[in-house]
């Protein structure tokens, strides 16, 4: 027998066996690691965070520095802008320590938990450290395994602004006012074995064998109400003190058991796998030296899913442009909400990557600022004589909004709500949040719009965000505007609202610029009037909106416009702030060709060490704990990664699921498991040598399912019970099925033969 077809034929009988196709969600550990401790804090201390409350670690041998903040912590007002503070520091001094050789400092994104290990002389610590979204605190225990009474150490408190700090006993509070908010924090110590002990500045723990720290801290903030604030001092302090005595009281295995459960829920949704090994060098090294190894792919992507749930969870805030991790009381650009590009970004993977709760801080937080009667957004617009809302660049928590107009804002916003609708279906969300805002913002833009000489619907006076000048008909102002209307339009219908209002829409839609007019050097015009220069490398894409994360652009509509994309993308270069890099990723993924992309990814995976503010793009990466570097430390560019992988290997936004739609060389054999497709599906599915080999698809809504793949060839389609289904092979690139809600279908591709053959 000829060797070939042997092989062929038990290659096949392997394949008809079941355990074959289990085969997805093979993930290596996802940890960062480091063999020395931590310098600097934008570089690489290391985050952990709930949602909302959050701390650094530097994991020192002598001294161990936790910073650590809350989202509310603000100065400003209503009035006045103000800054994301830094809430304070915990020390944990360690007087004889001399850490050995043995000396280890890492994150593990699998269990949310820090870890600093070393030998010093030769007894063996290790600290752990986990921020709990259940009990609402920061979890630190100290121990030396398998010894006893080896912890003696000190605890301190520092307070980042000038508010009281008291001892008693076992517990720290430190206390104080901003601008507006009251805010207080408390550390309690629990030894076990051993003495504690307290002074006017510290807590001493002698002898112990294990000790537990557990620190909280929040403000008096409330978005609900006029004044943005809802309790006194004191009602604060009680607060805490519950939330400190019952966390306490629940012991660390109990408060650590709490935090696996609720977080390993959300984060083990996905997996993403690139058939490689575990790199055996230290994150830094791996960075520096190793950058094409496709583990630290891996990692990046799931790094924001991990840093999403860290700093987008409780409050109806979004996170800011550091998530919600700052060490300084005036940090770049106030560490604010801004809504030219930032916040936006934040949340572009959190449908499609499976953490679609995390966008509810976001979008709840639009739709009560939106919505509020006479609030800051609707006096803007009044302003300008229209209806609805609408606010400038730079916002604080308090709606407080200034620095340039960003009009359009409004209406990509709105792109973020209906988003969180075209994955999850929720009716009763589209009903009640999203379409009243969406309305809301056409309002506005039904009253602003002008005509233009050809009898167009234009935004006057409108800007690129940030460069050139100010003029009618932006293609930023239009393209969005389009997505706002049309989705609102799709909205309206799905809501069946009255007729007038859909045809009132309709026609604004039809008449509306689109903001796709190809220019002199074939590129997509960025003004109506002015020029656009050839070359010009500014960071800002926002001529390329409806290519991602609006959907006007593609090959699949019109591919005149998506090569004008094309040619204005190339002109803007490669190499910019980190954000730019990453929105780039998932730009070139959008134009279908995945080794472009992946050479965004390399770009965005560029180690940095710059930390001031720098525009010109070559500090533009990340740092040695792979936050992202605008420069400075910007948490965007980290969604950004993750969003823009996703695109490369999932896209739905037209309304079929396109798999691999731009899978580059450097990734010919892997797998993943939940991304999220629109119409509440979720897939897992395994490639090879490049080509598709099965698919697992969960139907959440019944709706049929749509799958797109160049010259796809299925072999089955097999429901849960076993059973063969029919499917429509509706064009060469395109297999339709039906689905019931919440079923789930395993396909099987013809590839997986003539991959093998070949
Ligand atoms: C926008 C960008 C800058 C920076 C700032 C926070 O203004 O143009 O690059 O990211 O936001």
């Amino acid at each position: 027998m000829n060797n070939k077809i042997s092989f062929f034929s038990i290659f096949i009988l392997l394949l008809s066996q079941p355990f074959l196709f289990r085969s997805f969600s093979t993930q290596l550990p996802l940890k960062l690691w480091y063999k020395q401790p931590a310098i600097n804090w934008m570089t690489s201390a290391l985050p952990i965070g709930n949602g909302s409350l959050g701390a650094m670690f530097f994991g020192g041998v002598q001294t161990e520095e936790i910073q650590f903040n809350e989202k509310t912590l603000w100065t400003g007002s209503t009035t006045s802008r103000g800054a994301y503070q830094n809430f304070g520091n915990l020390y944990f001094d360690f007087p004889t320590h001399v850490a050995s050789s043995d000396y280890s400092r890492e994150l593990s994104l699998d269990d949310a938990i820090g870890r600093v290990s070393y030998k010093s002389g030769n007894i063996a610590y290790l600290r752990e450290y986990f921020a709990s979204n259940p009990d609402s605190v920061i979890v630190m225990r100290m121990t030396a395994p398998g010894k006893s009474k080896k912890l003696s150490f000190n605890i301190r408190l520092t307070d980042a602004h000038t508010g009281i700090k008291t001892f008693e006993r076992n517990l720290i509070t430190i206390s104080g006012k901003l601008d507006l908010i009251s805010y207080e924090a408390q550390v309690i110590v629990r030894n076990e074995g051993g003495s504690l002990t307290f002074s006017s500045d510290q807590i001493t723990i002698s002898d112990a064998d294990a000790v537990t720290i557990l620190l909280t801290g929040a403000t008096n903030y409330n978005p609900k109400t006029a004044s943005y604030l809802s309790g006194t001092a004191s009602e604060l302090h009680n607060l805490i003190s519950e939330r400190i005595t019952k966390a306490s009281s629940k012991g660390y295995s109990a408060l650590k058991e709490a935090h696996l459960k609720d977080y390993q829920s959300k984060f083990s949704r996905v997996k993403f796998d690139l058939d490689t090994q575990l790199p055996n060098v230290p994150t830094d090294e791996l960075v520096r030296s190793y950058n094409a190894n496709p583990y630290l792919d891996i990692l990046c992507f799931q790094y924001g899913r991990y840093l999403m749930l860290g700093s987008s969870r409780g409050i109806e805030l979004p996170s800011n442009l550091q998530g919600i991790w700052n060490n300084s009381n005036s940090p770049a650009w106030q560490c604010d909400i801004h809504s030219n590009i930032n916040v936006q970004m934040n949340y572009w993977p959190a449908e499609n990557a499976n953490l679609s709760e995390c966008q509810l801080p976001y979008t709840d937080y639009i739709a009560n600022e939106a919505l509020k009667v006479d609030g800051s957004w609707q006096k803007m617009a009044n302003s300008m004589n229209c209806r609805g809302w609408t606010m400038k660049t730079q916002s604080n928590i308090f709606a407080y909004s200034d620095w340039r107009w960003n009009r359009p804002a409004n209406a990509w916003y709105c792109m973020n709500l209906w988003q969180h609708y075209a994955y999850t279906l929720d009716k009763d969300f589209l009903k009640k949040k999203a379409f009243p805002v969406m309305k809301s913002a056409c309002d506005f833009w039904f009253d602003r719009l002008t005509k233009d000489a050809a009898g167009k619907w234009e935004a006057p006076n409108e800007w690129s965000p940030e460069h050139g000048g100010w003029e009618n008909g932006t293609a930023y102002a239009q393209q969005l505007i389009w997505e706002l209307f049309s989705q609102t339009l799709k909205a309206a219908k799905i809501l069946n609202v009255d007729t007038s209002y859909i045809s009132q829409l309709t026609d604004k839609l039809s008449n509306l610029d689109n903001g796709l007019k190809i220019g002199s050097w074939g590129q997509i015009r960025e003004w109506k009037v002015q020029q656009d220069v050839k070359g010009n490398v500014h960071r800002h894409l926002s001529h390329l909106i409806g290519l991602y994360p609006g959907n006007q652009i593609s090959y699949f509509q019109d591919s005149l416009i998506a090569e004008a994309a094309k040619t204005s993308l190339i002109s803007r270069g490669d190499a910019s702030t980190g954000w730019s890099r990453t929105w780039k990723i998932a730009c070139w993924a959008r134009l279908l060709d995945g080794d472009h992309a992946y050479k965004l990814i390399k770009a965005a995976q560029n180690l940095s060490y710059v930390s001031k503010v720098t525009y010109d793009g070559a500090g533009g990466g990340i740092y040695e704990n792979l936050l992202g570097a605008h420069p400075p430390f910007q948490i965007d560019m980290n969604f950004g990664i993750t969003a823009g992988i996703t695109e490369m290997l999932l896209q739905s936004n037209l309304g079929f699921i396109y798999i691999l739609p731009a899978l580059p060389a450097a990734w010919p054999n892997g797998n993943y498991k939940g991304l999220r497709a629109t119409n509440n599906f979720t897939v897992d599915l395994k490639w090879k040598r490049g080509l598709p080999q099965h698919a697992i698809i969960y139907s959440g809504s019944g709706d049929s399912c749509k799958l797109y793949y160049p010259s796809i060839r299925l072999k089955s389609i097999v429901d849960e019970k076993g059973k063969n289904l029919t499917f429509v092979q509706k064009d060469n690139n395109q297999i339709v099925f039906p689905t019931s809600k919440g079923r789930k279908y395993t396909l099987k591709f013809v590839n997986i033969i003539s991959s093998i053959r070949d």
